[in-house]
Order: structure tokens, then C-alpha cells, then sequence
């Protein structure tokens, strides 16, 4: 048995079954086609800029730091995967490419550290706090976000060597969570209060997008034992489906996200008597 260390499970499946060419090309691409969609999203937030009032443009200058570092580390994944694993021409299958690099969803993490703290912060800018205070949900949105994914990155490297540790990492990973997702039902709550209706319903689907975008990733990093422990995902469907999970999460969290919270300040905008310098 070789040895792969704390390696993830795309490796185990790459070192024992190998990826067909179409497993192989639908990661590569869906890896591709995540960071295309940042810098293209990154565009879309600097030209829309002037359509909302100068107090929401700090949205999207967080738009644009979230898309930047999502386009860099997002990149460094898709080569990272290209660099892992080599075609056999014998077997017509891609194996482990001889232990040059090992391939890990790493990137991704590091990527949030950065990101997760932005998009919470990003409501904050757009709507107006009636009771609470905006340092201390400020406060708590950074310690839980940096705290999610710390525990999440740590853990995710035990998925295949110590189910014990992914566990428990994972445990304390979603109690960080869930408090994220108290504070942001509460801020979205106070932030509806006498906007108007447009805006109220943009609102809402922006909770609906959140809620199911965010909870994406702790099914992508349970991909490899959701069908049973070593079981029905541990192998290359498992590995497409982890990748597209997240690519697709990754577009609704940030970009579709983005794209209504300028709505809903573009809204307001107006209400408040702003003329958009887009439109
Ligand atoms: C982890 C570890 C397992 C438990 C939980 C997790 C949650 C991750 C989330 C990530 C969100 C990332 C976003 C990135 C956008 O840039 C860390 C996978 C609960 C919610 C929104």
C-alpha cells in the first residue's frame, strides 16, 4: 500500500481506480469555468458601481475583493488539479501522477478565509441596523467566519486517514456556522423594517439564496462517505460531484449574491433619491 498521508480522497481514488477522460475534463472544466465566472463577475461590479448612491458602493468594493481573491486561489486550484494526475495511455485512464503534487481542496479554504467575512460584512453595508449594533455583529461575523473555515480546513485533511478527527473538526466547523446563520436571519430581519416592499422581497430571496448556497459546502466537504462511510461516492463521481457542488456554490454565494444585494441598494438608492449614473 502506498502511502499518501493526510492525502484527500481524490487522491486514494486516483491512486487506486484511476478517472475516466470525462471525470478527468468535467473537473478540469468546472474548475476552469469557476474562475472565469470571478473575473467576469469582477467586471460586472466595477461597471455597475455608479448605479447605486455613494454609501452602498463599499458593496461592491467588497464584491470586488470577494471575485479577485475567489479569481486567484480558484485558478491555483484548477492547475493544482492538472498537476496531480497524469493520463495512462495503457490503461486510458488519468492515475496519480507519481507524488509531484498531491491534490487538495485547500485552496478553497484559504479562499474563504478571506471571502466568508466580506459577504457577511456586505449586508452590513446595505441595510440599516435598528437594534443591534453594527461593531458587534461586525465583530461576531469575523470570529465565526475565520472560525467555520479554520476547523473546516483542518479537518477536511482526516476525510480518508481519521474519520474521528474530520468528525469532531467538522462539528465545531458547523456550530461557528449555525451561529452565522442566526445572525444573519437577525440582520436580515432588522434590515427589512421600513424599506420598501421591492426591496423587502429582494430581501427575501437573497435569506432563500444564502441559506441554501452556504449549506452547499459542508455537503461537498461530506462528499466522499454521504452515500456511506467509503461508500457510494468514494470514487470518481464522488470527485465530480464535490467540484461541481462548489462551483456552483461558489457562483451563488458570491456572484448572484452580489448581483442582488446592488439591487436591493439600487432600490433604496432611488427611494432615497439618488438618479443612477448607469441607467
Ligand atoms: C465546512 C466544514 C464542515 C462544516 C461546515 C463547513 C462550512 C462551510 C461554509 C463555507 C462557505 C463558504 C463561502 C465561500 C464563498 O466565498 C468549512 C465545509 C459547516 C458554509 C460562502
Amino acid at each position: 500500500m502506498s502511502n499518501l498521508g493526510n492525502a484527500t480522497f481524490e487522491n486514494y481514488v486516483g491512486l487506486q481506480q484511476g478517472f475516466s477522460e470525462m471525470a478527468y475534463q468535467i473537473v478540469a472544466h468546472v474548475l476552469t469555468l469557476g474562475y472565469a465566472v470571478m473575473l467576469s463577475a469582477l467586471f460586472y461590479f466595477v461597471l455597475t458601481i455608479k448605479a447605486v448612491a455613494p454609501k452602498y458602493r463599499i458593496s461592491s468594493v467588497l464584491s470586488v475583493v470577494v471575485t479577485v481573491s475567489a479569481f486567484l486561489l480558484l485558478f491555483a486550484q484548477a492547475k493544482n488539479w492538472t498537476s496531480s494526475f497524469v493520463f495512462d495511455i495503457e490503461r486510458g485512464r488519468y492515475y496519480l501522477g507519481g507524488g509531484a503534487d498531491l491534490f487538495n481542496n485547500g485552496y478553497r479554504y484559504l479562499n474563504w478565509l478571506i471571502d466568508v467575512p466580506m459577504l457577511l460584512f456586505q449586508m452590513l453595508f446595505i441595510i440599516s441596523l435598528k437594534r443591534s449594533s453594527f461593531s458587534s455583529i461586525r465583530n461576531q461575523f469575523w470570529f465565526s467566519g475565520a472560525g467555520m473555515v479554520i476547523t473546516g480546513y483542518i479537518g477536511q485533511f482526516y476525510e480518508v486517514t481519521n474519520l474521528v478527527a474530520f468528525a469532531v473538526w467538522g462539528a465545531i466547523s458547523t456550530v461557528f456556522f449555525i451561529h452565522i446563520l442566526y445572525l444573519m436571519k437577525k440582520v436580515i430581519d432588522e434590515g427589512k423594517e421600513g424599506i420598501p416592499l421591492k426591496a423587502q422581497q429582494t430581501l427575501n430571496s437573497i435569506w432563500i439564496l444564502f441559506l441554501i448556497s452556504w449549506m452547499l459546502y459542508p455537503g461537498a466537504y461530506l462528499m466522499p462517505h454521504l452515500l456511506g462511510i467509503e461508500g457510494g461516492f468514494f470514487n470518481e463521481a464522488g470527485v465530480v460531484g464535490r467540484q461541481i457542488t462548489y462551483t456552483v456554490a461558489d457562483i451563488c454565494s458570491k456572484v448572484i449574491y452580489g448581483i442582488l444585494l446592488t439591487n436591493v441598494a439600487g432600490i433604496l438608492s432611488k427611494h432615497e433619491g439618488y438618479q443612477s449614473e448607469v441607467d
